[in-house]
């Protein structure tokens, strides 16, 4: 069978995304699967039997990064796809899982149709993607890459107070093999994923042929002031820190606004202490995630939210320190790759687009270490990070077809 008549299963990778979907499932629908928790271990337990039933060599690195491999004529570095299956708590079933399932779907089809590739090729899921537990995102694939050094993120704690080394530990996924080897691992990586933004839809397209990943910067505000009754305080006598908190997020919608081009702002996580009806907040945690396309404005976009804080914190009587969650510059994935992927997509018979992506990705960390580039698949209404996250299966389908031509090619069918 020629390599172009090859396709996929959509119903088995329907299965799959339903019953992967099934650890951590939230009662009404969507997934809650925070990095490392049981949730991620049930979800981890399953991907890798599946790995296992396809033959495949698993591989487990000391930041608990899986990477199931199937042989090539030759040794040397595989031609990677895969992304993550942790979540947030108010996930879907498609975010990284589909990057990850129609990875093992493609390997299937191959196994089954007796394909052999001259490279090996690979499938990895990646620790930590979210960030939303343990800051910052995509830990797992920067360790994998060097970007990260492996102790920091074992040290790091999380929301909840939990150290990753901790609780990699305890649900069995610290493992043995070394990290930082992507240069002698990758020969190329593709990652597909869901659009979780509204433009592939809007214009009726199927396909994203990603160019890049825009820059993200998460900056935590520690906010702290006097709590005093809330009764007895004058207005003129509060160092009130749910106020600085408050015009930081007002500040942070305006900057957006005003910078206008593709500048983001959001204050995501925001906690106050006491937290109670009748005290003045004298601290508050505040979360800021900046992104831009283009890396001068973000550090625009930074300074200028700097110095706002600054100002604040004079002018109500509180201080304010700040640490940085994640910084990543924006990345560009390889012309050529993206190039291969649009023309794949139209002689699949699909509609096809270019654009930037707006979420950060494990592909972005393998930018530049060897050629990579992601498929992006429409997401319903735009949503994502929300349990009504939803692609038509078509699209799934579609964008798992493109997955497998564009792998098969770079791994050169024997
Ligand atoms: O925040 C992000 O862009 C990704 O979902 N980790
Ligand atoms: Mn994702
Ligand atoms: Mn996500």
């Amino acid at each position: 069978m020629s390599s172009e008549a090859l396709k996929i299963n959509r119903q088995r990778l329907h299965q799959r995304l339903q019953a992967l979907g099934q650890c951590g499932a939230l009662a009404g629908g969507g997934v809650s699967r925070l990095a490392l928790t049981d949730a991620d271990k049930q979800g981890r337990d399953l991907v890798v039997g599946w790995i296992r039933e396809l033959g495949l060599a698993v591989e487990i690195d000391q930041l608990g990064n899986v990477l199931g491999r199937r042989a090539g004529l030759e040794t040397g570095p595989a031609v990677m796809t895969g992304s993550h299956i942790d979540t947030v708590s108010t996930g879907g079933l498609y975010d990284g899982n589909l990057g990850v399932l129609a990875g093992l779907e493609v390997i299937q089809t191959l196994n089954e149709a007796g394909v052999k590739t001259r490279k090996p090729l690979a499938v990895a899921f990646f620790t930590n993607e979210e960030g939303a537990r343990f800051a910052p995102d995509m830990m797992g694939s920067c360790v994998f890459t060097g970007v990260l050094d492996l102790e920091t993120a074992l040290q790091t704690q999380g929301i909840d107070g939990a150290r990753v080394g901790d609780e990699l530990e305890r649900i069995g996924y610290r493992g043995e093999a070394p990290v930082n080897r992507a240069r002698e691992q990758a020969a190329a990586f593709i990652e597909l994923h869901v659009e979780q933004g509204p433009v592939l839809e809007q214009d009726g397209i199927r396909i994203g042929a990603v160019e890049g990943v825009q820059g993200i910067s998460w900056t935590e505000f520690s906010i702290k002031g006097t709590s005093n009754h809330a009764g007895t305080t004058p207005m003129a006598y509060r160092q009130d820190a749910a106020l600085a908190a408050a015009e930081i997020t007002v500040f942070v919608r305006q900057l957006a606004q005003r910078l206008g081009g593709r500048q983001l702002a959001t204050v995501g996580h925001c906690e106050y202490r006491p937290n109670l009806v009748n005290v003045i907040p004298n601290h508050v945690e505040l979360t800021v995630d900046l992104r831009n396309t283009d890396e001068q404005q973000l550090q625009q976009a930074e300074a200028e939210l700097f110095e706002f804080v600054r100002a604040v914190a004079e002018r109500e009587g509180v201080s304010i320190s700040h640490r940085s969650l994640a910084r990543f510059e924006p990345v560009n994935f390889d012309p050529a790759l993206v190039a291969r992927i649009e023309q794949i997509a139209l002689d699949q018979g699909n509609s096809v687009k270019r654009l930037p992506s707006g979420a950060g990705h494990d592909a972005q960390m393998f930018a530049p270490v060897c050629p990579t580039a992601m498929i992006f698949v429409p997401s319903a209404g735009g949503i994502s990070h929300n349990v009504r996250e939803h692609t038509d299966l078509d699209d799934l389908e579609a964008g798992a077809n493109v997955l497998l031509q564009a792998l098969l090619e770079l791994a050169e069918p024997a």
